[in-house]
């Protein structure tokens, strides 16, 4: 029985993993670095263990003083949560070792899917369908010419050690081969320490569409549908929705079934999400498999009602899946978007410092997943990321209008965040009518970029203004007439009540 989890993370998601863990009257272990000496995750847990100095690598990446703390606490098992050491073999390995439970799947599983020319070839022996390209990494251009010219161009080349967009190359004339699959295999060694690349057929207009899995260590595996997350900047996701406003029945079972075959492909367990690119007539295709519990998991759990931490934590102590494929179905409609300490107006550059003030937005149909508090201060060392605010409605123009309330009620102060950017992306007509791909955001770069005439920072002072001159005012009617008895505050409330009218 899982008694303690150590959570290796920080931030929002240490958060919602220790909500579960507490439910399920699991005790908690934080970790922290010095940086995070005051973030609410150290408070939220029973007990909290500085891991070291700020930078990532000294802290939330140090395997040994992470399995330190989980000796030292008795913690039966360690949560990863995303990032970090989430997708980490060796780490994973290491727990087992130490008899520790890693929650999440085996070393062999994340292997196999982090090198992206093995999980293809072992999609394709499962009978998952692929981007048409190569089966073996790229060895000699002559080859490789033959083999893109016979794929037809344009091509991408892409890194086998990569994912997220990094070692990627667009290839559109053949004069622009060989220099491109020297960029990618340049750019791949330095960030991976790999230059293994392959060839896939462009698809030109793609959805990024994933379906989320759960799979115990008794074979059985499940999906829990999909989720749309073709609005990404730089590869950044901004928007997460589902259902997906292009998917139709067919292809979702169709979909669903490829997810469940590609995740038993490699004998996984836990919680894991197959991403497939698909074109505009739901041709679709894997592209990769996160062999971890994603950033966007919440719209999955409004939609379908299973809350995956838990499900995560009962199939890593051993236990069945307690419900089958038929007794799922998706419930309305479910959006997230990522709430970034960034400047919108600027670049999208981190903007880390102190909220002064922060006032969430409240009531029906609002999930907000986040650790940030007055007078926090983000750190710079890590992801921006502050919070995820994820709604749920009846149907997709009921979530939108939600959304549409839910960011205009936020208030915050001290660090500017891309709310402004995120407001405007729900006027977009082929937003709102779901047509959309993941070129959305560079598409439509114009509208999105529209600056507000009046920021929020000017509502405030504008506020401020108004008070302050009406206290003046005030103070001198006072003591120009001192008979007066408490009726200006009265007057001042119908005043503003008939102005609002
Ligand atoms: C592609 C593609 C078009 N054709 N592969 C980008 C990140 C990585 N996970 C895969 N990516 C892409 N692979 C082929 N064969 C276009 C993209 C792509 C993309 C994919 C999903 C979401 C956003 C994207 C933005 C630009 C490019």
């Amino acid at each position: 029985m899982i008694k303690k989890i150590l959570i290796a993370n920080r931030g929002e998601i240490a958060i919602r993993v220790m909500n579960t863990c507490r439910e399920m009257g699991i005790k908690t272990v934080a970790v922290y670095s010095e940086a995070d000496r005051t973030s609410l995750h150290t408070q939220y847990a029973d007990e909290a263990y500085c891991i070291g100095p700020a930078p990532s690598n000294e802290s939330y990446l140090n395997t040994d003083k992470i399995l330190e703390v989980a000796m030292k606490t008795g913690a039966d098992a360690i949560h990863p949560g995303y990032g970090f050491l989430s997708e980490n073999a060796n780490f994973a390995e290491q727990c087992q070792k130490e008899g520790i439970t890693f929650i999440g799947p085996d070393a062999y599983a994340i292997n196999t899917m982090g090198d992206k020319i093995t999980a293809r070839k072992t999609m394709t022996a499962a009978g998952v369908p692929v981007v048409p390209g190569t089966a073996e990494p790229i060895t000699d251009i002559d080859a490789a010419v033959k083999k893109i010219m016979e794929i037809g161009l344009p091509v991408m080349i892409k890194a086998s050690a990569g994912g997220g967009g990094k070692g990627m190359r667009l290839v559109e004339k053949e004069e622009d081969i060989l220099s491109s699959v020297q960029g990618a295999k340049s750019e791949a060694l330095a960030a991976f320490g790999n230059d293994s690349v392959y060839i896939e057929k462009y698809i030109s207009s793609p959805h990024h569409i994933e379906f989320q899995i759960l799979a115990d260590k008794h074979g059985n595996c499940i999906h829990l549908f999909e989720r749309e997350c073709s609005v990404q900047r730089r590869h950044q996701k901004v928007v997460e929705e589902t259902p997906s406003p292009i998917m139709t029945p067919k292809v979702r079972q169709e979909m669903g079934q490829h997810a469940v075959a590609a995740a038993k492909a490699v004998n996984y367990s836990g919680a894991g999400t197959i991403e497939f690119i698909t074109d505009d007539n739901l041709n679709y295709y894997f592209l990769e498999m996160n062999t971890r519990l994603q950033v966007e998991h919440p719209i999955t759990e409004q939609v379908v009602g299973i809350d995956l931490v838990r499900e995560q934590i009962k199939i890593a102590d051993g236990e069945k899946l307690s419900v089958k494929q038929e007794e799922l179905s998706q419930h309305g409609h479910a959006i997230e978007m990522r709430i970034y300490a960034e400047d919108p107006d600027n670049n999208f550059m981190p903007n880390p410092g102190t909220i002064h003030h922060i006032q969430f937005p409240l009531g029906p149909g609002i999930r907000h997943d986040t650790y940030v508090h007055n007078g926090y201060k983000i750190p710079i060392y890590y992801d921006p990321m502050i919070s995820k605010l994820v709604v749920w409605g009846n149907n997709r123009m009921e979530a939108i209008d939600r959304m549409k309330r839910a960011l205009s009620g936020f208030r915050i102060s001290g660090v500017k965040t891309s709310i402004p950017f995120l407001s405007r992306i729900l006027e977009i007509d082929d937003f709102k009518k779901g047509r959309y791909t993941t070129h959305f955001i560079p598409k439509n770069e114009e509208e999105l970029q529209k600056r507000e005439t009046c920021t929020e920072d000017g509502e405030n002072i504008a506020a401020i203004t108004a008070f302050v001159a009406f206290q003046n005012q005030l103070q001198k009617q006072i003591v120009s007439s001192p008979n007066v008895v408490s009726s200006k505050w009265k007057e001042f409330g119908r005043k503003k009540a008939v102005t609002r009218l």
